[in-house]
């Protein structure tokens, strides 16, 4: 009986994940400037950093229309993190420092640390306690102290050119330039738990809203909202009324 349970159980899951269908794009709009590279959700309003202008534009999150725009503060925009109160931006060019910047609410640089050791920074994502930055030539996903600019713990990427971080809360995900793919990794361990195909052929900055994605694309030029895995799995509904039948 036993076996029979989690045999069903086993099915319940898998049917349970295929419906939640993560990477479909839910709606997209052009960005509003050439070479899109990152990407960060207040809640509210979404910012886009682009390499052409320089600038940080805040868009409404419906329609993608500008309705600001601030300088960045180096000449090497790449992915946006919002903390709750603040902003995280990573400045990542060939043969130049990786500088990672704290911005406030009004995107002024506050803070900015040199991070030793990064080929080429990219992803950058706030997981409640810290800061974390990809390297995009190194291949590795690295743990920033906010406070001090130094690195806690690095993993390698599960995929190779790292472009984009986000966390959803409990996982973070990776967009990997060099395989088009994104990629949802346990960041205990590194390990890969599930990926999709990512919506073109150049992801760069990507940014968790609710329980789906935002995902940039710098070929496109385009801003993507992408299916998530919703709600986490097993706290939310889901799992809860999983557990609702078996008891
Ligand atoms: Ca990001």
């Amino acid at each position: 009986m036993r076996r029979f349970l989690l045999s069903q159980l086993g099915f319940l899951l898998a049917a349970t994940s295929a419906l939640a269908d993560p990477g479909q794009v839910l709606s997209s709009f052009l960005a509003p400037a050439a070479l899109p590279e990152g990407v960060a959700f207040d809640g509210t309003s979404l910012y886009v950093s682009a390499w052409r202008t320089r600038l940080i534009y805040r868009l409404d999150a419906q329609s993608g229309a500008v309705l600001e725009s601030f300088p960045f503060p180096s000449l090497y925009p790449r992915d946006l993190a919002w903390d709750g109160a603040g902003f995280w931006a990573v400045s990542g060019a060939p043969r130049e420092p990786t500088t990672l910047y704290h911005l406030d609410a009004r995107l002024r640089p506050r803070a900015s640390f040199v991070l030793a050791g990064l080929a080429l920074g990219f992803g950058c994502a706030w997981d409640g306690q810290s800061v974390w930055v990809s390297d995009w030539a190194g291949n590795r996903l690295h743990r920033v102290n906010p406070l001090s600019g130094r690195i806690e713990r690095s993993l390698p990427s599960p995929g190779p050119n790292p472009s984009g971080l986000a966390y959803d809360g409990r996982r973070l995900w990776v967009a990997c330039m060099g395989d088009d793919r994104i990629v949802q990794v346990d960041p205990m361990t590194g390990a890969p738990e599930r990926s999709f195909a990512a919506p073109a052929q150049n992801p760069t900055g990507l940014a968790c809203a609710g329980g789906n994605l935002w995902s940039l694309d710098s070929l496109e030029g385009r801003v993507y909202l992408l299916k998530g895995t919703g709600p986490t799995n097993v706290e939310g509904t889901t799992w809860g009324s999983i557990k609702a039948a078996f008891r």
